[in-house]
């Protein structure tokens, strides 16, 4: 691989060091799911569990860093010129339903800008990552975004609405009036980070999803963009600078997904 900053080194290492335990505590999912507890405690500790190591790897290189992580919030918070952005399993779902498809995902930003990051799928052991002007890679081979011209015939993918989510119908709104663009495909693969990676590696053509948090993609950004995508939000509330609706693509699909995406202000 090409990528030698020494940011993505530290991020790279944290990785593989919290990916060990999280390989460990998958092959457990299996057995707790028929009993009678059920896999949802366990799951949440091996989630804070997976941070903690991150923290501290990330914290041996960097003490004065700023983190922003989904399970213990921000830490070092006056610190917003270099920033650790993290997801220690992104695709929880999946992991608790025991199905192989979840990643860690780091982001490094400076100056409210992501300059490198990797999203790592342990299970199949492929590591997505780029930095600013480097260029993106899964493991040692450079990836780009598919070539696909048109929407239609195009692989896209979405996540969402979440539970809680007050604008379900309008999600499934959206949903329904993109599948009905002739000889195309969305699927539902339930892990933000590795649809973004996905479409940089140029599995799929596009990617949308709303009301996601910053973690979901922080890493994503940058790697779609160094392997030639380009990615939009749309309807950024301003007061929430954490919370994300995104558009991913190819670049080349962008502009006739952009239009089927729901305009009007519905958050
Ligand atoms: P998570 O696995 O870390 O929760 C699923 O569509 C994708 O959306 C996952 O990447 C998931 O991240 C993310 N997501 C963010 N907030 C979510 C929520 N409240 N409920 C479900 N998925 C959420
Ligand atoms: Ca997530």
């Amino acid at each position: 691989m090409r990528l030698a900053s020494p940011h993505i080194n530290i991020i790279m290492k944290a990785c593989n060091k919290a990916s060990r335990s999280l390989i460990r505590d998958f092959g457990e999912i299996e057995k707790l799911q028929v009993s009678s507890k059920g896999p949802g405690d366990f799951v949440s500790s091996s989630d804070k569990r997976t941070e903690k190591t991150i923290i501290n790897e990330l914290q041996k290189a960097h003490p004065e860093y700023g983190i922003i992580t989904e399970e213990s919030g921000v830490i070092n918070k006056s610190n917003i010129k270099n920033r650790w952005i993290i997801d220690p399993i992104d695709g929880t779902n999946n992991f608790l339903n025991g199905i192989p498809h979840f990643a860690i995902s780091i982001g490094y930003e400076e100056n409210n800008e992501i300059k490198c990051g990797v999203i790592f799928d342990p299970i199949k052991n492929e590591m997505f990552c780029a930095e600013k002007g480097n260029g993106a890679f899964l493991n040692n081979s450079r990836i780009r975004v598919s070539k696909k011209k048109k929407l239609q015939d195009s692989l896209l993918v979405t996540g969402g609405p979440k539970h809680s989510s007050k604008i379900k119908e309008d999600i499934f709104t959206e949903f329904v009036k993109i599948s009905k663009v002739p000889f195309s495909s969305v699927r539902k693969f339930g892990s933000a980070a590795l649809d973004i990676a996905y479409v940089a590696c140029g599995r799929f053509d596009g990617y949308w999803q709303r009301e996601l948090n910053y973690w979901d993609i922080a890493a994503g950004i940058i790697i779609l963009k160094e392997a030639g995508g380009f990615v939009d939000f749309f309807e950024e509330d301003n007061n929430a600078p954490l919370k994300r609706n995104i558009l991913a693509s190819n670049s080349s699909i962008h502009e006739e997904l952009s239009k089927l995406i729901i305009k009007k202000n519905i958050e």
